[in-house]
């Protein structure tokens, strides 16, 4: 990786709890609040549809540092111009996204268990998001909670950055943290917020004190 991946905050869109406010709006009030990596996720959404979005969403995030990642769909994340993509395991494979994305894209999978993670063993990937950590309505077809127990088992099984995901409040900061991981990737808890700025604001601030408390 060719520049360094702060993965604190990680927003995850949601077309549907970002609607009211506008995809646009709710991104950049989180990223005023803190959000520190953006990915645009949209499992329904026609490929032009999200390239459009996608286009709009970089222009706005251009110049804040905050990379803009797209989920599944490597031809969407080209065309976007995107800084990278993420992939589930039954996704197109790492080698594949690798080559169309090219080495300075930024590469995150999607990981559930021990044998997963110690599955990225020698794959060209930046970053893994572990979970779900609680069950969620914003996925309905997730994979079993691992819980913090399950999360830093799963963690402990790669050496690679990890952000972990599903269910997630700024109430979980510690927990995520302890179990190893170096963010949060966070979808209702920030679109669905009536103020997505203070919510992510409020796992900014929960992460800046633990790690503070870590380094007393
Ligand atoms: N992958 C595992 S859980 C999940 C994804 C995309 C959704 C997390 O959404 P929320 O609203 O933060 O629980
Ligand atoms: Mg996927």
């Amino acid at each position: 990786m060719s520049r360094s991946l702060d993965l604190s905050v990680y927003l995850v869109t949601d077309p549907v709890l970002c609607a009211a406010r506008g995809l646009v709006e709710t991104v950049l009030a989180a990223v005023h609040g803190g959000a520190s990596v953006v990915q645009l996720r949209d499992k329904d959404a026609p490929d032009a549809e999200l390239v459009a979005q996608g286009r709009a969403l970089k222009a706005a995030l251009a110049g804040s540092g905050v990379p803009l990642i797209v989920n599944d769909r490597i031809g969407v994340a080209a065309a976007i111009g995107a800084d990278g993509v993420h992939v589930g395991q039954a996704d197109e494979g790492i080698a594949a996204t690798r080559a169309a994305l090219g080495p300075g894209a930024i590469v995150g999978l999607s990981i559930q268990t021990p044998e997963h993670a110690r599955a990225t063993a020698g794959l060209h990937v930046d970053y893994v998001g572990i979970g779900p950590v609680f069950a969620t309505a914003t996925k309905p077809d997730h994979a079993a909670p691992l819980g913090f127990d399950g999360l830093t088992k799963v963690r402990a099984a790669t050496p690679l950055p990890a952000v972990a995901i599903g269910g997630l409040t700024a109430a979980h900061v510690p927990g995520v943290l302890d179990a190893g991981c170096d963010g949060l990737a966070i979808v209702s808890a920030i679109c669905a917020a009536s103020d997505p700025q203070a919510a992510a604001a409020a796992f900014r601030q929960a992460i800046a004190s633990h790690r503070d408390e870590d380094r007393a």
